[in-house]
């Protein structure tokens, strides 16, 4: 069966559905494939915290309703190391920015159901999808319906929205992009827990043990990680670590007492306990691919880059690219001009790499390294109490923190 749109999208995550919906606001047309049915997608628990620029791009076009109702508003981080809290004052530091905190899965079911009540074009649980002809004015999308039947959509451009695992990164031909990439020899064990908060802000600690993190989803269920060794991993770098065989290793009593142990503070200081829900590993790397553009193929979000979570950049960092992507696809449409689209690769990665930057400096600054380095590990603590005792280096982090300028 053969269809006609203007943007062919591929991947319902943060990136794709909002791309489509910032299309549809110009009068663009898309539609968006996903491999994943709508309960899946809404319900796949990722990320947590929301730059400033996100939440206003969020409420700007009419989808941050909620987020404004239910997310929560956090202007600083506490850094715990030595048994002590430094906090990071966001707005001091910003002139007034802070983050929210409302999570992927709540952002999700906002722009699924924007897309749908505005009578948009999304088809989920799609497989086999291939694209083709990218280097042609008349690129082409096709894939399988749930019941089988084969579909070709043909389009003006396509958007590559289907993270680490999609096709379309792989669809280019070997020696187009180069990839750079740092794997981490550590991961995060993430648990969900039915507790209030054990805190009013989010705590990264740094202990001999290795990272911990006191994150929020509402007042009665809290989110936290550690940093678990390779032990704790499969072998191969994944995204998402199905934690099954692993279960065995972090029973919920090993669980609470390594939090009790990384988190402990001179003053006495435990989290809030409760019934532990979701448990998952994550694997931890930095990937980035140049440039994100083939022909007509345009990639955003993670299927171009990927950063540890230690900076929580990763939604914000696929919303940044798809809003640059919009306005490029836009003006094309509305002048016929292609300066923007042809920049949006070089305009893109400009930002990104600035965000991989951040990462990648939080993750070294927090996490304990295989090997034992006590060398590594005193510099570590130098560089907290550099961050946290100098006004300039605070307002480093927290500039970065709440999200850079997007251009
Ligand atoms: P997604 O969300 O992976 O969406 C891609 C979609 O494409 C679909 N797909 C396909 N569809 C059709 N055909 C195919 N062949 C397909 N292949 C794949 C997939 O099913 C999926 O629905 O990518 P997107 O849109 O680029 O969004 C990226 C973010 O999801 C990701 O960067 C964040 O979750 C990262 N992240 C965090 N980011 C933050 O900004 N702040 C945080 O606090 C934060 N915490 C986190 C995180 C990621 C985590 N994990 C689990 C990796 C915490 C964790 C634990
Ligand atoms: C989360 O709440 O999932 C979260 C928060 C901060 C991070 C990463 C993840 O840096």
């Amino acid at each position: 069966m053969n269809s006609r749109t203007q943007v062919g999208i591929v991947g319902a995550g943060p990136a794709g559905l909002l791309l489509s919906h910032l299309l549809h606001r110009a009068g663009i047309d898309s539609v968006v494939l996903e491999s994943r049915s709508r309960d899946d997608v809404e319900g796949t628990i990722r990320a947590g915290v929301l730059e400033q620029g996100t939440v206003d791009l969020l409420k700007a076009t009419g989808v941050g309703e909620r987020l404004q109702q239910e997310g929560f508003r956090h202007e600083g981080i506490y850094l715990r190391f030595d048994g002590e809290d430094h906090r990071i004052d966001f707005p001091a530091l910003t002139n007034g920015k802070a983050v929210t905190v409302y999570a992927q899965h709540e952002v999700i079911k906002d722009l699924v159901k924007a897309r749908i009540d505005s009578g948009s074009d999304i088809r989920f649980q799609v497989s086999s999808v291939t694209v083709h002809d990218v280097q042609s004015e008349q690129p082409s999308i096709r894939y399988r319906d749930e019941s089988g039947t084969s579909h070709e959509i043909s389009c003006d451009f396509v958007a590559g929205c289907d993270g680490t695992q999609g096709v379309c990164r792989p669809s280019i031909p070997a020696g187009v992009l180069t990839a750079y990439e740092k794997i981490y020899p550590f991961g995060w064990f993430g648990i969900l827990c039915e507790a209030p908060p054990s805190s009013d802000e989010l705590i990264y600690a740094l202990h001999d043990r290795g990272f911990a993190l006191v994150s929020t989803r509402s007042p009665t269920v809290q989110r936290m990680y550690c940093q678990v060794g390779p032990a704790d991993r499969v072998d191969n770098w994944s995204d998402e670590v199905d934690p099954a065989d692993r279960a065995d290793n972090w029973s919920d009593d090993r669980i609470w007492e390594e939090f009790r142990l990384r988190l402990a503070t001179a003053d006495g200081w435990v989290p809030k306990e409760g019934r532990i829900f979701h448990k998952v590993i994550v694997g931890m790397r930095s990937f980035v691919t140049e440039p994100m553009q083939f022909g007509r193929l345009f990639l955003a979000g993670d299927a171009a880059h990927v950063v540890p979570p230690t900076g929580a950049k990763g939604l914000n960092l696929a919303v940044a690219d798809v809003r640059l992507l919009g306005e490029a696809l836009i003006e094309q449409y509305r002048t016929g001009r292609n300066e923007t689209l042809d920049a949006y690769s070089a305009t893109a990665l400009k930002r990104i790499w600035k965000a991989q930057r951040f990462s990648w400096w939080m993750t070294s600054m927090l996490h304990r390294f295989p090997g034992g380095d006590a060398f590594q590990y005193r510099v570590q603590l130098a560089e907290l109490e550099y961050v946290t005792g100098s006004t300039v280096a605070a307002a480093a982090l927290a500039e970065n923190y709440v999200g850079l300028p997007f251009q």
